[in-house]
């Protein structure tokens, strides 16, 4: 065995986004890749001697190829010791579970999440910190700046080690550790919620479908709710993870999770239906014929969270991000405690989960989270629920109908315009900002804006500016458009369109979301041009 310096030159376009870089397999598969961005994080974090690095990935294409040339890497950079999940696997919740648990210096997951998978599909890697969560964006910017006069990179030539058996071997002087992917994260699930209460549920005939889109969160549903919890089998559905995760698109929205949605309208539909996404971080929650929006399941929980033992001293505060509906803000207000609105993604909750000042954080894209670590974490949001519907054993929809009645509802809804042409998209964006100053006042329809604004992030904590949010416009009585282009998708361009209005009078609790939200959706249109820019007259996804 011996460690090689291997001469490299820089790749463009290595600045991870929102979660990480992503980039299609064709691309990630290029010589020197993956090692060029590698080094540039090991490069970033300095000395590892002493210290522990957590590996694993969504078990999607390339996974394999990937965490090999990640361990010579490692072993080359002086780690340590280096804790991989079998086989290669662990969904990013657990990576950040194990990084705590163990006193890692960090985590390398290997994902690009709810993008499709495959050969033609897409890669991704993303750095997590010692404290479990996302790289801050002065890493990410580090990472990026170093991958651009990149020179050289280190690596062992050891053999190739067996990652399918749990176990010690070393590669030079670090240890590699296979670890169980599922135990240290069921452990923890078990300490916070009343497994007890949930038990005896599925033993009065309850049943439930939890999708896990042949992604990564399979092997920890079915050890957790048909291994612990005593679900019958067969109540995880898609429950092997697949490299292109079956040809679909493993993200939990009832488009793509139409299986289940089909399944949950059926005469003889469970009573709970559940999804994941490719690294098993984000949730979709429905009932029977009856979906519960993001943003309503985070106000839901927090309504509720003294139910489950791990939150029964109740909750410091909630954070959620920009575009997610206000519906949690309510509930905040009710239990006066404060609620944060950070910018989109997770690595803005980091600092705020650290401090203490937030205990629930959530994003309307289906992703929900609290300080039990650093990451959304989907099946968490699944236990969370079904230890509510085991107390109150009321349900689903009606759970969600007596929300409302209490704090009444927030229509909301996502218009997503995929694949656009880049350059449309920020033309999109750059008029929308010159006619921020003259929008407030204005009359829209049947609205008028109250403010118009470029969202800006001052963290609390560190003190750091996040800017170019999220453009935002607020009509006077609340009701909100939000305009934001993805920061994950790996072609062409994605615009998100966020629509909010909120309804106080319960006789109006019914109305079809987009129907609801009509007034608005063409308000948004015609402000933004929509249809001129993107030449699109329909957005392709909406949830
Ligand atoms: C999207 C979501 C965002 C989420 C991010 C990562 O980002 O909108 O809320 O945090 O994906 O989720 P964007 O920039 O495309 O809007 V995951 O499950 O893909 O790691
Ligand atoms: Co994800």
């Amino acid at each position: 065995m011996a460690i090689h310096t291997v001469a490299t030159s820089p790749y463009p376009g290595q600045r991870p986004g929102t979660s990480g870089l992503r980039k299609k397999v064709a691309v990630f598969s290029q010589p020197n890749y993956l090692e060029n961005f590698v080094q540039s994080v090991f490069d970033t974090l300095g000395d590892a001697s002493g210290k522990t690095l957590v590996l694993g990935g969504d078990g999607r294409f390339h996974n394999r190829a990937a965490v090999r040339v990640i361990l010579r890497m490692a072993a080359a950079h002086g780690f340590a010791r280096v804790l991989v999940g079998q086989g290669g696997i662990l969904s990013t919740p657990a990576v950040s579970c194990v990084i705590r648990k163990h006193g890692a210096l960090g985590g390398i997951v290997l994902s690009a999440s709810h993008n499709p998978g495959g050969p033609e599909g897409d890669f991704g890697i993303k750095y997590n910190i010692a404290n479990g969560g996302p790289a801050p964006e002065s890493y990410t910017e580090e990472f990026f700046h170093r991958s651009e006069s990149i020179a050289q990179y280190r690596i062992s030539d050891a053999p190739e080690i067996d990652i399918d058996r749990v176990g010690k071997t070393r590669i030079e002087e670090m240890d590699v550790e296979v670890i169980d992917p599922v135990g240290d994260y069921a452990e923890l699930m078990q300490q916070l919620f009343d497994f007890a209460i949930i038990r005896q549920l599925f033993g009065s005939g309850f049943r439930m479908c939890f999708d896990a889109m042949s992604a990564v969160s399979g092997p920890y549903a079915k050890a957790i709710l048909e291994g612990m919890l005593g679900a019958p089998a067969g109540t995880v559905i898609n429950a092997v993870p697949l490299e292109d995760f079956g040809g679909h698109h493993p993200d939990p929205n009832p488009v793509n999770a139409a299986q289940l949605i089909e399944l949950m309208a059926a005469p003889d539909a469970p009573h709970f239906g559940a999804a994941s996404d490719g690294d098993a971080d984000r949730n979709m929650i429905v009932g029977r014929k009856f979906e519960v929006t993001p943003s309503d399941s985070l106000a839901i929980l927090a309504a509720n969270a003294d139910v489950a033992p791990g939150y029964k001293d109740g909750l410091k505060g909630i954070a959620r991000s920009m575009p997610t509906s206000r519906a949690a803000d309510r509930v905040a207000e009710s239990l006066g405690i404060p609620c944060y609105e950070t910018p989109t993604g997770w690595k803005y909750f980091g600092n705020l989960l650290d401090a203490g000042k937030a205990t629930l954080c959530g994003e309307e894209s289906y992703g929900t989270g609290s300080s039990h670590i650093r990451e959304k974490d989907g099946l968490w949001a699944v236990l969370f629920w079904l230890n509510l519907l085991a107390v109150q054993r009321q349900p689903v929809e009606q759970i969600v109908a007596e929300h409302w009645v209490r704090f009444g509802r927030h229509y909301y809804s996502r218009h997503d315009y995929e694949n656009i042409v880049a350059d449309n998209a920020h033309m999109l964006m750059e008029d929308l900002r010159i006619k921020l100053p003259y929008l407030p006042g204005q009359q829209l329809g049947h609205y008028t804006v109250a403010s118009a604004d470029d969202f800006e992030y001052t963290d609390p904590v560190d003190g750091s500016l996040a800017r170019q949010q999220g453009i935002r416009i607020i009509m006077t009585d609340g009701s909100r458009i939000i305009y934001r282009l993805s920061g994950t998708g790996t072609e062409g361009a994605t615009l998100r369109v966020y629509l909010e209005r909120y309804e106080a009078d319960t006789t109006q609790h019914r109305i079809p979301t987009q129907q609801a939200l009509a007034g608005l959706i063409a308000i948004a249109d015609s402000v933004a041009s929509i249809v001129m820019h993107t030449g699109r007259s329909n957005p392709s996804v909406i949830t």
